[in-house]
Order: structure tokens, then C-alpha cells, then sequence
């Protein structure tokens, strides 16, 4: 079943592991690594992180346009990023940059907003997220 709805706990967890290790987890401790949908959800995770660690480093949240450049999914939610969706990039992100970025960030000099990095930058850790 999907964890497409309902109310979501965040717990960040300061490791520096690639983002698939991170997805797969969070898969592991019976979550999904973090999908957030709405300013509520970036809220808590920015407080999940804080409570373990720093926004002044890269934390991996669980969106990534691996499959098809360009169009980011929350891969926990099988669901797109779409123009409608709730969204908390930083200025002139995502950018791709050098060609080789995606994998979502929270943190590094952007508060709580969201970076696509390379998906084994290291980063200060990662957020999963729990469905009641
Ligand atoms: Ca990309
Ligand atoms: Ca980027």
C-alpha cells in the first residue's frame, strides 16, 4: 500500500549515505525517505532536521528525476512533482548542474529550501517519513 495520504512523521538521521541507501533505509525502518506536499510537511522536516543536526549541510529528501530528466517524483508516493504541487525550490533550482543532479536536498546555504545534488553528494544525512 501507498502512502498516499494521512498524516506524516518526519525523523532526520545524521548518516552520510548515498540517496539510494537512504531511500532504501527508510524503506527498511517501515517509512518512505521524506515526500513533502504541502509548506505544513517542509516545516516539520526542517524542524526533524534541527533537532539532530544543522540546515547549513545537505539533508536528502526523497524526490528525484533519475528516470526522466527534468520531471521530479516523489519516489515514497510513486507520484510526479507537477506544476499544481507543492513545491520549496531554491532560486534557480533545480539546475542540473553539470549535468549530473538528481537527487533532492534540503538545507546547505538555502534554509529549508530544496537543491537537486548528485545522488552520492555528501550530505549530513536524510529525512524519512512515517504515515499514521
Ligand atoms: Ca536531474
Ligand atoms: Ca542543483
Amino acid at each position: 500500500m501507498l502512502p498516499s495520504a494521512g498524516y506524516k512523521t518526519y525523523i532526520a538521521y545524521k548518516q552520510n549515505v548515498p540517496w539510494f541507501q537512504a531511500w532504501q533505509t527508510c524503506l527498511l525502518y517501515g517509512g518512505h525517505l521524506a515526500s513533502i506536499e504541502s509548506a505544513a510537511e517542509n516545516g516539520r522536516v526542517e524542524a526533524a532536521i534541527r533537532a539532530v543536526g544543522s540546515l547549513t549541510g545537505d539533508w536528502f529528501i526523497g524526490g528525484t528525476d533519475i528516470g526522466i530528466e527534468g520531471r521530479f517524483a516523489w519516489i515514497g508516493l510513486h507520484r510526479e512533482i507537477t506544476a499544481s504541487s507543492y513545491k520549496n525550490y531554491a532560486p534557480g533550482e533545480p539546475n542540473n548542474s553539470g549535468g549530473a543532479e538528481d537527487c533532492l536536498s534540503m538545507g546547505s546555504q538555502a534554509g529549508s529550501k530544496w537543491n537537486d545534488l548528485p545522488c552520492t553528494t555528501n550530505v549530513q544525512g536524510f529525512v524519512c517519513a512515517f504515515v499514521k
